[in-house]
């Protein structure tokens, strides 16, 4: 599981530099690439609302969530990554199944600010180029601010279904928390302790067990994308590895990050049979809350 999560650390601030990105020419040799622009906020624009009202608009690539987490789905479509301040998963908002949301403002002091947004498959890997503005956040009303530290031992078990349980294709995992404050708004701002959110997993034999694909990894290996690698090193100052470790990281069986402790699960596109739920505590920068286990159960799906 650590290795999902190793991306994190791994990509450099000077992604910051992407605002160059969109100029570069994509083309996949088959099928139009997926690509993904901000249309609000708007380059340079005055952001008065306390919570970010963020617009885009999608290409080639259907915008939904039922599937998130399979690993062998169709590789236009999947969700959106959206990030604040930072091109990595430790700035990671939260995932979208749509092309209109809002970022909490929670913490954010006022002034300049980027978001960065960028196109998932199901499987969490990435799907476009990344699409960045910098905005100039002047809220009417001030958000709250970071909440103080909380001390305590956090802990996450799973009330219902029980394991080994016969359930829907639709279906809540209700979870115990205890020591630790759930919050979506702080999701990708700064760790604070005993506070962050859950990252809810699904694996099931053969919906989760296929390698993900990579399209801009497969991309790459084309002429137009070979260039294309190369302008992303060169504008981010990032490694081989470290593009390759970018293009290619997903996080199979993730179907969310919630903050509720009652978690609607719909697996209506999955498969009849067995399947294995795992449920983890997360800090506001998505790495694993430390020394917290994580709860599993097995489901029987009807
Ligand atoms: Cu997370």
């Amino acid at each position: 599981m650590n290795h999902s999560y190793s991306w994190a650390r791994a990509v450099p601030a000077a992604l910051l530099a992407l605002g160059t990105l969109p100029a570069l020419a994509v083309a996949a040799p088959m099928m139009p690439a997926p690509s993904v622009s901000i249309v609000s906020p708007a380059a340079g624009a005055t952001v008065t609302d306390a919570a970010i009202p963020v617009t885009l608009e999608t290409k080639n690539f259907k915008v939904e969530c039922a599937n998130s987490g399979k690993t062998a789905t169709a590789p236009a479509q999947g969700h959106i990554h959206a990030m604040l301040d930072g091109m990595d998963m430790e700035h990671m908002t939260n995932m979208y199944c749509s092309d209109h949301f809002t970022i909490s403002g929670q913490g954010l002091k006022p002034g300049k600010h980027t978001l960065s947004v960028v196109l998932a498959t199901d499987a969490h890997v990435m799907d476009s180029l990344p699409a960045m503005v910098s905005f100039d956040y002047e809220p009417s009303q001030q958000p709250a601010a970071l909440p103080a530290p909380l001390t305590g031992t956090p802990h996450i078990s799973i009330i219902s279904p029980k394991n080994g349980a016969t359930v829907g294709r639709t279906f809540d995992v209700k979870v115990a928390v205890s020591d630790f404050d759930l919050s979506c708004d702080l999701e990708g701002k700064p760790d604070v302790a005993g506070y962050g959110h859950i990252h809810i997993f699904a694996t099931q034999s053969g919906e989760t067990t296929q390698k993900p694909a990579a399209p801009l990894a497969a991309m790459m290996k084309t002429p137009a994308g070979m260039e294309m690698g190369k302008g992303l090193m060169h504008d981010t100052g990032m490694s081989m590895n470290e593009m390759q470790m970018m293009l290619t990281t997903s996080m199979p069986g993730m179907l969310g990050m919630p903050c509720t402790t009652t978690i609607p699960v719909d697996l209506s596109q999955w498969r009849g049979g067995q399947a294995k739920i795992l449920v983890m505590l997360a800090n506001n920068d998505h790495m694993p809350t430390p020394n917290v286990a994580p709860a599993a159960i097995s489901v029987h799906l009807k």
